[in-house]
């Protein structure tokens, strides 16, 4: 049907690398995008390349079930997510771009008594944090979601739920091409269908990247490779406590609208929005074997499809449409690292697991004032390497709400 449009300006350039640059990001999802837009915008830094293998949003970020919410537990990780809260609120203004942020309250369901316990515990530290959360009874939860099953007779019954009205879900395409084209606009160049197979390193500083196209000088060299942070950083001789595995999720046949907040329940284990073309948008944990294939197994889907069918008996008659996978990067502690690496110059964001859509301005701006100034900002500072050396992890399990 638009096959008259014709003459339409391309959102951004495809130019061929140049011999050297300022700064090369590896990976160009969401926080590469995001990290190279603040690079230029925040900081001045325009000779920056974005170097993607395969096409721009591509990996997690085109992948993921968009849900966003700042309700971590401890106040390391409350202030992190809570800033990126902050930028999702103005993010459609900044980039003049739509990301269809749609603020329509995420619940996180709870169905026994330490999901209570360890629920309204969350809830005083974000409302310490000056977080909005609030706990719902199980039928405050009825009457935020008329759909939800709180039968006492179901396997595991809902005994309650947080609530974090401010959360919700955005576009994740956009939230990539809105980057992207604010990126290039201030002179960035995104490089697609473009390998990096190593690093350039001598006298413990980073030189940089040998590509598929070639290879690229660069002063400082920043991953934002994902589930392939491992294999990247290993070019660099740096082992990772990351685990790689496959996240999987799925999409109904398009429906009128029936569910209009974004329920997840980590118990019975199964997470739930609608999207604005009707889908229902659906996920579960992990699969549990490491691995590189973009793609999940049959039993995480009957999973997750039996515990839909148990909170939302509604939808037993639905049909699944399409199911995907992407590659997490998970951390010991289920909490990222951003900072510097012990190669001078050489910079790592990574280990977001399941949970990094929601970071990914708060993680692009905090990642772009470490490599501008090659030294941490407050908010990511708790999140370096070194806390696997000194203990100080930031253990986030329970706030993840998907089990990894
Ligand atoms: P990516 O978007 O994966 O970008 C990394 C890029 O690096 C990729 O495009 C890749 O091709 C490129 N790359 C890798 N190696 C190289 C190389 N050698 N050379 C060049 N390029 C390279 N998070 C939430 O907050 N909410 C959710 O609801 C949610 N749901 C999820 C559901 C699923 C099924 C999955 C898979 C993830 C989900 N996540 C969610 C997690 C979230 O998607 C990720 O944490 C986030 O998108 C990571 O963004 P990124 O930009 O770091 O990674
Ligand atoms: O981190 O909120 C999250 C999330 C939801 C689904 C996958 N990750």
């Amino acid at each position: 049907a638009m096959s008259w449009h014709q003459n339409w300006p391309r959102q951004w350039r495809s130019p061929d690398p140049k011999p050297e640059y300022d700064v090369v990001i590896i990976g160009a999802g969401g926080h590469g995008l995001a990290t190279a837009y603040y690079l230029a915008k925040e900081h001045g830094i325009t000779n920056v390349a974005v170097i993607e293998k395969g096409w721009l949003g591509g990996g997690n970020t085109g992948r993921n079930t968009t849900i966003v919410r700042s309700n971590y537990l401890w106040d390391e990780s409350g202030l992190f997510y809570e800033n990126a809260m902050k930028l999702w609120e103005n993010l459609s203004q900044e980039l003049n771009y739509n990301v269809m942020f749609s603020q329509r309250g995420v619940m996180n369901l709870a169905h026994n008594l330490g999901d209570v316990r360890e629920s309204i515990r969350r809830v005083n530290a974000n409302n310490l944090n000056g977080i909005d959360a609030e706990w719902l009874n199980a039928e405050q939860v009825k009457e935020f979601c008329p759909i939800i099953n709180i039968s006492k007779d179901s396997r595991y019954p809902v005994m309650g739920a947080t609530l974090q009205r401010r959360g919700g879900t955005a576009r994740h395409d956009a939230v990539a091409w809105g980057y992207a084209r604010g990126a290039d606009d201030m002179g960035v160049d995104v490089i697609q269908n473009c390998e990096v197979q190593g690093l350039m390193i001598g006298n413990g500083t980073v030189k940089g990247v040998r590509t598929s196209l070639g290879d690229i000088k660069a002063k400082k060299v920043a991953m934002a490779c994902a589930g392939h942070t491992s294999v990247v950083a290993d070019m660099a001789g740096i082992r990772l406590p990351i685990e790689s595995h496959p996240l999987q999720a799925l999409v109904s046949e398009p429906m009128k609208p029936v569910i209009d907040c974004v329920v997840m329940s980590n118990a019975v284990h199964v997470y739930v929005s609608q999207s604005d073309k009707g889908e229902l948008v659906m996920g579960a944990g992990i699969d549990a074997y490491v691995g590189y294939s973009q793609r999940g197994s049959l039993h995480v889907i009957e999973d997750q499809l039996a515990s839909a069918m148990e909170l939302f008996p509604l939808f037993s008659r639905t049909r699944m449409m399409r199911s995907w996978g992407g590659i997490v990067d998970t951390c010991p502690d289920a909490s990222p690292i951003v900072g510097k690496t012990p190669v001078k110059n050489l910079y790592v964001n990574a280990g977001w697991g399941t949970g990094g859509f929601k970071a990914t301005p708060g993680a692009g701006w905090c990642y772009a004032h470490t490599i501008a100034k090659d030294e941490p900002h407050d908010l990511n500072a708790p999140f370096s390497i070194d806390r696997f050396i000194t203990g100080a992890l930031v253990d986030e399990h329970g706030a993840a709400g998907v089990a990894h």
